[in-house]
């Protein structure tokens, strides 16, 4: 299996996020990418490839043409009002509030593209959400090409992000932009799956009132964990939409026997909608030592996961999401992707 990667992607480096209620050691790091990419050419599991560069159009396609104004902006207007480093937002359009008409300050326009202060935004992240981006849509196209699976180790990753707002480490729906850009390519239809510990609110978000793109997330219950105010299990999508969106919101701890009733109940879903192509929205925080999650996946469980996912023997792209076990990054992805390859 391929795997499409690109050192742009390098360049979004922070320092720092929000989280815990203090500034801390920012856990979606460069290395992360590096790790998995090692672990890769190490076993030989198969090439890494540069990404082609799609420009704009598709993501222009997921995301408002605002929302990406601002992105490509967010540099020039921060230095411009004396700001350094990293930007974080702290005021939201919320409730009763209005999102337009959208502020001129950055301050405003941090927290109307934005929904959690979690998330650090520097000189460099566009460029590399653009290159993740790149690289969904590179893997997109080898699957369409015919290949049976490929890789895009994507990072940093997208599934938080919705059409108009970045967040959890998200900016670019890096698996929203390959599954609609598969649709314009003549799909049918898509089913994405995110198995990431956290829920899929961006994906979700933007395939909610269509019928075309399945979205399904095994996640911890939002009740207990981020993103806290998407992902139960009475949201099942809406207008037209109504009936292709799935969640499985499980309880904190969920081990393998748990998680994999999840996944065998959102297999069958996915069956049932016949997709052209399955996205897997690769998130490695169910890991049992990810230190921000908390469900109890080993490193074992990532190669059956794999197989599981092997036996529906759909053509699979794989988009890389979360996971901070750095250490056990690239093991645990090349169990799944293995586990894959040799269902
Ligand atoms: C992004 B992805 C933990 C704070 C967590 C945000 C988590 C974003 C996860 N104390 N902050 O889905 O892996
Ligand atoms: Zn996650």
């Amino acid at each position: 299996m391929k795997t499409i990667f690109s050192m742009g992607q390098l360049a979004h480096n922070p320092t720092h996020e929000i989280s815990d209620g203090a500034l801390q050691p920012a856990v979606e790091i460069p290395a992360r990418a590096e790790m998995v990419r090692d672990r890769i050419l190490q076993t030989g599991f198969g090439a890494v490839l540069e990404p082609d560069d799609f420009g704009m159009a598709p993501l222009e396609r997921v995301h408002d043409a605002d929302y990406l104004a601002f992105l490509e902006s967010f540099w020039t207007r921060w230095t411009n009002a004396g700001r350094s480093g990293e930007a974080f937002p702290f005021v939201w359009p919320v409730r009763g509030l209005r999102s337009d008409p959208a502020p001129d300050h950055i301050d405003g326009l941090l927290g109307r593209f934005s929904f959690d202060a979690g998330t650090p935004l520097g000189e460099h992240t566009f460029a590399a959400a653009r290159a993740s981006a790149n690289s969904a849509l590179t893997t997109a196209r080898l699957v369409a090409g015919g290949e049976q699976s490929a890789f895009a180790l994507c990072r940093p990753p997208g599934h938080h992000a919705a059409a108009d707002y970045y967040g959890g480490y998200c900016f670019l729906n890096n698996a929203a932009i390959a599954a609609q850009w598969l649709r314009d390519a003549g799909a049918e239809r898509v089913a994405v799956l995110d198995v990431d510990y956290h829920h899929g609110n961006g994906t979700q978000s933007i395939f909610y009132e269509r019928d075309d793109v399945l979205f399904l997330s095994i996640h911890a219950d939002p009740r207990e964990e981020y993103p806290y105010f998407l992902g139960h299990a009475d949201e099942t999508g809406a207008g037209a939409g109504e009936g292709f969106n799935a969640n499985y919101p499980l309880e904190l701890g969920a081990d393998w026997r748990i998680w994999s009733a999840a996944l065998d109940a959102a297999l069958t879903r996915i069956e049932g909608h016949r997709p052209d192509t399955l996205i897997v929205s690769l998130g490695l925080d169910p890991y049992q030592n990810d230190p921000i999650s908390k469900f109890r996946l080993t490193g074992e469980d990532f190669t059956r996961m794999g197989a599981a996912l092997g036996r529906a023997g759909l053509p699979t792209v794989f988009v890389m999401e979360g996971g901070y076990a750095v250490d056990a990054l690239g093991v645990n992805c090349v169990n799944a992707l293995s586990g894959f390859a040799n269902a």
